[in-house]
């Protein structure tokens, strides 16, 4: 009897949950295999959503290994430094940005830093493009590409559709995806439009200034048709860096390929002789804004490692 037992406990403890919702002092899960949710409590456990996990009870004893994971360093005062996964185990991350204003490069960089850095794909997805003309469509698709770093580029709109269609064939067939971006872009409109449910609440943006209200407060998965899911994300202030893999690089690619010419090895693209990179942008050909952006971003992972040794 005592290893019937076991074998029961040992087919409890192998079953596998998806973490769907994160809330202050627990999480939502839903069992992979069944129609069947569960809760457990945020303690010891260090979950996002999207982990797989096995749980005893009310605890979460083993968290397997994340195929991606779309991480930045927890913003907040403190000395501490604590890293922040918004969302794991996507195949898919989707960088949205408002059609209806400026694009703003800088952050962009930032955004694909960190879905490159994710081991997920990235696509840029510039949103709204029912708000504004053709003409200053186009501009901004162009601004938009300019800073794509190759990756794939859709105009879309969570409202009339458009797009979609096309952004969605562009998709591996199957694919978990994550919607990041600023708030109000309309992250939790095309959860919506993409599932074909009206399950994330939307909060219109402030009249001024165009800003969104942070109406989504937490990560939330949401069951797509045939099977597949994606995560809505509440929308994010700033974007730091977690320690980078080779995110700046595949963000920067052409500065990159540039820096392989220059004269020292170390070339900091400073004032350096035979640098590749200042004779690029002496030319026209390379934006020194790009560069500076770049810089920054190195930095700052600089100065996040030597705060973690
Ligand atoms: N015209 C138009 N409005 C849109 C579109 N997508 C979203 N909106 C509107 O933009 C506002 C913000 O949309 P949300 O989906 O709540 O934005 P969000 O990115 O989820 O924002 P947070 O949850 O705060 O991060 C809402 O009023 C939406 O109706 C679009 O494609 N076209
Ligand atoms: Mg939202
Ligand atoms: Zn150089």
């Amino acid at each position: 009897m005592t290893s019937d037992a076991r074998v029961t406990s040992n087919v409890e403890a192998a079953t596998k949950w998806r973490v769907i919702r994160i809330d202050r002092g627990w999480s939502t899960l839903r069992n992979v295999e069944k129609d069947e949710e569960s809760r457990v409590r945020n303690i010891g456990a260090d979950v996002a959503v999207g982990d797989i996990v096995n749980i005893d009870g009310e605890r979460v004893t083993n968290v397997l290994p994340r195929s991606s994971a779309i991480t930045r360093r927890r913003s907040g005062e403190g000395a501490r430094v604590q890293k922040d996964v918004i969302a794991s185990n996507v195949d898919v991350v989707l960088v949205v940005q408002a059609a209806d204003q400026e694009v703003n490069p800088r952050r962009i960089e930032r955004e694909l830093t960190v879905a490159l850095d994710s081991m997920a794909a990235p696509v840029l997805v510039l949103n709204k493009c029912d708000l504004v003309a053709p003409p200053v469509l186009d501009t901004r698709m162009d601004e938009v590409r300019r800073v794509s770093a190759g990756v794939p580029v859709h105009a879309v709109s969570a409202t009339t559709q458009e797009g979609l269609s096309k952004l969605i064939d562009d998709l591996p067939t199957g694919s978990a995806i994550a919607l990041i971006g600023a708030s109000g872009v309309g992250k939790s409109s095309l959860a919506n439009a993409l599932s074909g449910s009206e399950q994330q609440s939307t909060g219109e943006v402030r009249e001024g200034d165009q800003r969104g209200r942070h109406t989504t407060t937490a990560a939330e998965l949401i069951a797509l048709p045939n099977g597949r899911w994606l995560v809505d994300t509440p929308g994010l202030r700033v974007v730091s860096l977690w320690l980078s893999g080779r995110g700046i690089e595949r963000a920067f690619p052409e500065i990159f390929a540039l820096a392989d010419s220059c004269k020292f090895r170390d070339c900091k693209h400073e004032t350096e002789p035979g640098c590749a990179v200042a004779d690029a942008v002496r030319s026209g050909a390379l934006d020194p804004k790009r560069v500076a952006s770049m810089k920054e971003l190195v930095a700052e992972e600089a100065e996040l490692e030597e705060l973690m040794e």
